[in-house]
C-alpha cells in the first residue's frame, strides 16, 4: 500500500529486450514528464505507478505488480495489461480522434462514430481498481490527462476517502467546445469527484470551471490575481485572475494553474558539457555563413507544421536573399497507428520536397526534414546553434520546446543568442511573452514575426532572451512541483496560503 499512487498510461521505464528477454531500463535522458513524475517517489517515502501494458507477447509468468529499484529509490509498478483491441478503441480512437480534437478545439476533426464509449470507461476502471488496489485509504492518487478522465470517478466509489488530483496536460477548451462531447456531463461529474484539478495556465482552469457551471450546479468560490509579468493584457490566453476553488455537494475542489516546466538545471548541464560544445562546433562548421532556423515537434495537426511550412516558402518567396544564407531543420517526430497524423505527415513531406524543388540547389538544401527523434543531447547543441527557434502551433497545452531552447541558450554567451518565435496560442506563450509572439492563424502576422526574429540586433536578443532565462527559472519543473506539493497539502489540513502564481 502506498501513500502516493501516479496514474500515467506510459510505463516509467523503457522495456528494451536483451538476448530475447525483456531489461527495464531508466529512460535515457532524464528529461521529460516521466523522470519528473518519478522525482515525487523521491520526495515521499516511494510510492506506486499505474501504467498500462500491452498483453501481446506477455510472459506466461508475467507479474501485474513488481517493485523498482532506480535512481527515483525504490518504488511499485503496477502494469494493467489491456489488449490490442482495447488501446485502439480507448487510445488511438476515443482519445485521439474525439477527444483530442476537441481538447484543441478543432471541430471539423472530431470524429465520433468509431467511439465505443463502453470499452472507454471499462479501461478507466480498470485503472481505477489497479490504482486503488495500490493506494492506502487516505493516500493522494493522482491521475494524468483527458485519457484516464473517469477515473477519479471510480476511485472515489472504491475508497471514498482518497485525495484525488488530476492534471492536464493539454489545454481545456472553451465550454461550448468541450460541450460537443456527448459524455460531457459524465466527464465533468468526474472531474468534479477530485480534491485538486491542475492546469497549465489561467485560462484553462477558467474554461473548465465555465463548463463546469454550464452543467451542474458549481459555484466558483475563490480566485486570485495573476503576476501581469506572467500574462500580459490583450494576448490570445491571457487572463486576469484565476480560479482557486469551486464548490459542488457540499465539497470544495482546488484548482491550480501552473506550467509544467522544463528542468532548467539538467538541460543547462547538457548545454554546457564537452559534447555539446564539441557538436555544436560541427554544425556550426558545416552551416557556415547559413542561419538555423529550428522547429521541433511530434507530428500533429495542432502543432502547426503545414502552416509553418507555407510560411517558410512565402518568406523565400518575398526575400529572395535569404536564398543560400538560412536553412529550416524541420524534426517532426512521426507518431503510429494515429490516421489523422498519416496525412499531416504526407503533406509536411510533400511540401518539404516542393520547397527544395523550388528554392534549393545542389550545395544548399532549404529545408531538412527529420521524421526520427533526435537525441535530447544533441537537440540540446541544435538549439544552441539556432538563430532562431520557430515555435508556431495552432494550439498546444504548453510547449515544452520553447522553454528547453530559453534554457540552452548559455549564460553570458556574447556570441551566439537565439530568438525564440511562440505562437499566442500556445499556453507558454502566457509567461514567455518576451518571445516574438504570432498569430499562426494569420499570413501577415507569421511572415512578419519570423522577419523580425531574422533581422532583430543582437542587443535586443539578448534583453529579451535575458528575461526569458529568468521566467523559465522561476517557473522551471522544480516550481512545478512545489506548487503540485502545495495543493496536495491543501486537501489534506484544509486551506494554506495561497502563492500568487502564473
Ligand atoms: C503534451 C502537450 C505539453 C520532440 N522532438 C524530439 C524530442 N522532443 C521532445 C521535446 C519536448 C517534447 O518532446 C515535446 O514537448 P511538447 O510540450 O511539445 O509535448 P507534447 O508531446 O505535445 O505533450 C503539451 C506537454 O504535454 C507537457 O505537459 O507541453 O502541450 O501536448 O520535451 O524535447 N526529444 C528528442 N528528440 C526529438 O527529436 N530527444
Amino acid at each position: 500500500m502506498s501513500k502516493l499512487v501516479i496514474v500515467y498510461h506510459r510505463q516509467p521505464y523503457q522495456e528494451v529486450v536483451v538476448d530475447g528477454k525483456i531489461e527495464r531500463h531508466e529512460h535515457k535522458s532524464p528529461n521529460g514528464i516521466v523522470p519528473t513524475l518519478k522525482s515525487f517517489f523521491g520526495r515521499g517515502n516511494g510510492g506506486s505507478w499505474v501504467a498500462w501494458t500491452s498483453t501481446e507477447g506477455a510472459a506466461e509468468d508475467f507479474e501485474p505488480v513488481i517493485t523498482i529499484n532506480d535512481a527515483f529509490g525504490s518504488y511499485r509498478v503496477s502494469r494493467l495489461q489491456l489488449t490490442p483491441e482495447e488501446v485502439r478503441s480507448f487510445y488511438h480512437i476515443t482519445s485521439k480522434e474525439a477527444m483530442w480534437p476537441i481538447l484543441h478545439s478543432f471541430k471539423e476533426r472530431y470524429n465520433y462514430d468509431p467511439v465505443d464509449w463502453p470499452t472507454f470507461r471499462e479501461v478507466n476502471w480498470k485503472f481505477a481498481q489497479a490504482a486503488a488496489a495500490e493506494a492506502d485509504d487516505d493516500a493522494v492518487v493522482w491521475v494524468h490527462d483527458y485519457n484516464l478522465w473517469l477515473v477519479p470517478m471510480y476511485l472515489r466509489q472504491l475508497k471514498p476517502n482518497l485525495r484525488i488530483a488530476f492534471f492536464h496536460h493539454t489545454p481545456f477548451p472553451a465550454a461550448d467546445m468541450f460541450n460537443v462531447l456527448p459524455w460531457r456531463h459524465e466527464i465533468i461529474e468526474s472531474l468534479l469527484s477530485c480534491d485538486v484539478i491542475g492546469f497549465h495556465i489561467p485560462r484553462y482552469t477558467a474554461n473548465f470551471v465555465a463548463t463546469a457551471k454550464s452543467l451542474f450546479d458549481v459555484e466558483e468560490t475563490a480566485s486570485i490575481p495573476v503576476r501581469n509579468e506572467f500574462s500580459a493584457r490583450g494576448m490570445a490566453l491571457s487572463e486576469a485572475r484565476a480560479p482557486t476553488k469551486l464548490a459542488y455537494k457540499g465539497r470544495t475542489i482546488h484548482l491550480s494553474s501552473h506550467p509544467v516546466g522544463v528542468d532548467v538545471g539538467y538541460i543547462n548541464e547538457c548545454a554546457q558539457s564537452a559534447e555539446t560544445d564539441a557538436k555544436l562546433a560541427e554544425i556550426l562548421k558545416d552551416l557556415g555563413d547559413i542561419r538555423l532556423i529550428l522547429s521541433v515537434s511530434r507530428t500533429d495537426y495542432t502543432k502547426g507544421g503545414i502552416e509553418q511550412l507555407q510560411a517558410y516558402e512565402r518568406l523565400l518567396t518575398s526575400r529572395p536573399e535569404l536564398i543560400g544564407k538560412v536553412r529550416l531543420m524541420h524534426v517532426s517526430v512521426q507518431a503510429t497507428e494515429v490516421s489523422a497524423y498519416d496525412e499531416v505527415q504526407r503533406e509536411i513531406e510533400a511540401l518539404s520536397g516542393r520547397i527544395n524543388g523550388q528554392f534549393g540547389s545542389f550545395d544548399w538544401q532549404p529545408v531538412s526534414l527529420l521524421s526520427t527523434p533526435v537525441p535530447f543531447r544533441e537537440l540540446v547543441a541544435y538549439y544552441r546553434a539556432a538563430s532562431v527557434c520557430w515555435v508556431t502551433p495552432l494550439c498546444d497545452g504548453l510547449n515544452l520546446v520553447a522553454g528547453e531552447f530559453v534554457a540552452a541558450q548559455k549564460e553570458g554567451d556574447h556570441i551566439k543568442v537565439g530568438t525564440l518565435v511562440l505562437s499566442e496560442f500556445a499556453g507558454a506563450a502566457v509567461h514567455l511573452n518576451e518571445a516574438v509572439l504570432v498569430n499562426p492563424f494569420s499570413h501577415a502576422a507569421m511572415d512578419s514575426g519570423i522577419k523580425q526574429a531574422l533581422d532583430m540586433p543582437l542587443d535586443e536578443r539578448r534583453a529579451r532572451m535575458k528575461i526569458l532565462k529568468r521566467k523559465i527559472k522561476e517557473l522551471d519543473i522544480n516550481s512545478w512541483a512545489a506548487e503540485q506539493q502545495r495543493v496536495f497539502k491543501l486537501c489534506e489540513h484544509g486551506p494554506a496560503p495561497i502563492r500568487r502564481i502564473a
